[in-house]
């Protein structure tokens, strides 16, 4: 309940009461009870409540039952997040995603021809899908899923041709995962020195953002910032966001930032580790952040890394352990500089050029029509090479 409580107030609304009930066996017809949907009536009369919002899915049936019993526009946990997706995205490749996971949650809800789209759509705002024509039909919106898929893919070949070439020529990729409010843009801006906007609202990254973050002198890697994941997200939404987290699934490394302080912190870190396997990317290699120890005493602290000995202790609120977790990132994406003796053919300007993007140069010489360089390149880099320039 804590959880969609902080949905709510990241979706803008205000939290005037709630109630639980338990219950073995579902209503179909309103999910809780008939008594307790006379109490959520009652309470939402005396708190002057405006819209209800359950944890629990709702199947389109319930959700119009509901409405009707206690007379407020009502919604599930998915439309609540599908709600803060549609209020955070600010690309234009963010805004198609969300709308095609809008799209994707409406299609099978759509009860006949010409149901209002805004009555099922709008969340706590009014930012349902499309926004242009609210009655239309499953044609239209299948229509209008294709193209939105068309122009993601788009967007995504796009990036994927500027991605290889900086991938290849500059430095490894490493992509912060993990939880929402986990502390990723607090870590990445204190990594990078950039400004990546970070509060305690729930969602507050949509769009990935890319900046250097040098580790060590003349040694840097790409990070990368995403959006956080959370229990039951909903399907469509990691679907609709399968083109941004590319970035994950392709990057040398990822960072899983987890709050320590936080007391559910490994069901958080199931729900995460479920996500990446749905993307692709529970095989890449990893390592542990546990964040926002600056919270917790010495006692959980220590009892925190008996647990996991693999896991870095950082706060990236106050800086600590960040000099760690730089030397294992050096470590493990084979920064150290390592000398090499390549020879090339004299055609092979592009590559000649990229020893000098990927390391330092020592000697360049002409050995009859071909050139001979000496180098310094990252560990990582120097298979590679000899493979074809030895
Ligand atoms: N105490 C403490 N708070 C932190 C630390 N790192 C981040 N926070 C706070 O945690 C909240 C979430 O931080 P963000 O960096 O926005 O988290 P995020 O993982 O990027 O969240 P989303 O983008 O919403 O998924 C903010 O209020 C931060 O100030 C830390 O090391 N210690
Ligand atoms: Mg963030």
């Amino acid at each position: 309940m804590e959880e969609l409580r902080q949905l709510a107030r990241s979706a803008g609304a205000s939290v005037v009461g709630s109630v639980i009930q338990e219950k073995p066996r579902l209503d179909p017809a309103t999910l809780i009870g008939s008594g307790k949907v006379e109490e959520v009536a009652r309470l939402a009369e005396q708190t002057h409540a405006e819209v209800l919002l359950f944890d629990h899915e709702l199947s389109p049936i319930q959700q119009r039952n509901l409405e009707q019993a206690v007379g407020r526009k009502t919604l599930d946990r998915t439309q609540l997040i599908l709600d803060i997706f549609a209020r955070r995205a600010r690309t234009r490749e963010g805004r198609l995603q969300v709308e095609l996971a809008q799209l994707d949650y409406l299609l099978p809800r759509l009860l006949g021809k010409g149901v209002l789209l805004s009555r099922l759509g709008g969340g706590i705002g009014t930012r349902g899908p499309g926004e242009t024509k609210l009655e239309t039909d499953r044609r239209r919106i299948r229509q209008r899923i294709q193209s939105i898929k068309r122009e993601i893919e788009r967007v995504r070949r796009t990036r994927r041709t500027r991605h290889s070439g900086r991938t290849r020529a500059e430095a490894p990729v490493v992509a912060l995962v993990g939880y929402t409010n986990a502390g990723k843009s607090t870590l990445f801006s204190t990594l990078t020195h950039a400004e990546a906007p970070a509060s305690d609202q729930l969602f507050m990254t949509l769009d990935p953002l890319v900046r250097r973050a040098r580790l060590a002198a003349g040694q840097a890697a790409l990070l990368v910032d995403t959006v956080g994941f959370i229990q039951k997200l909903p399907h469509s939404l990691v679907a609709a966001f399968r083109a941004t987290l590319e970035e994950v699934t392709q990057a040398d490394l990822l960072l899983h930032v987890m709050d320590a302080s936080a007391e559910d912190m490994a069901e958080r870190e199931e729900s995460v580790n479920a996500v990446l396997d749905e993307i692709g990317a529970g095989d890449r290699p990893r390592i542990d952040v546990l964040n926002k120890i600056d919270a917790l005493g010495p006692e959980r602290r220590r009892a925190l890394q008996d647990a996991r000995p693999e896991g870095v202790l950082v706060s990236a609120r106050t800086g600590e352990g960040l000099d760690t977790l730089r030397d294992l990132l050096l470590r493990r994406l084979e920064l150290a500089p390592t000398s090499v003796r390549l020879r090339f053919g004299a055609a092979e300007q592009r590559a000649i050029a990229s020893v000098y993007t990927a390391g330092r140069v020592l000697a360049h010489e002409a050995d009859g029509d071909q050139v001979v360089i000496e180098a310094e390149i990252p560990a990582r880099l120097v298979e590679r090479y000899r493979a074809r320039f030895a």
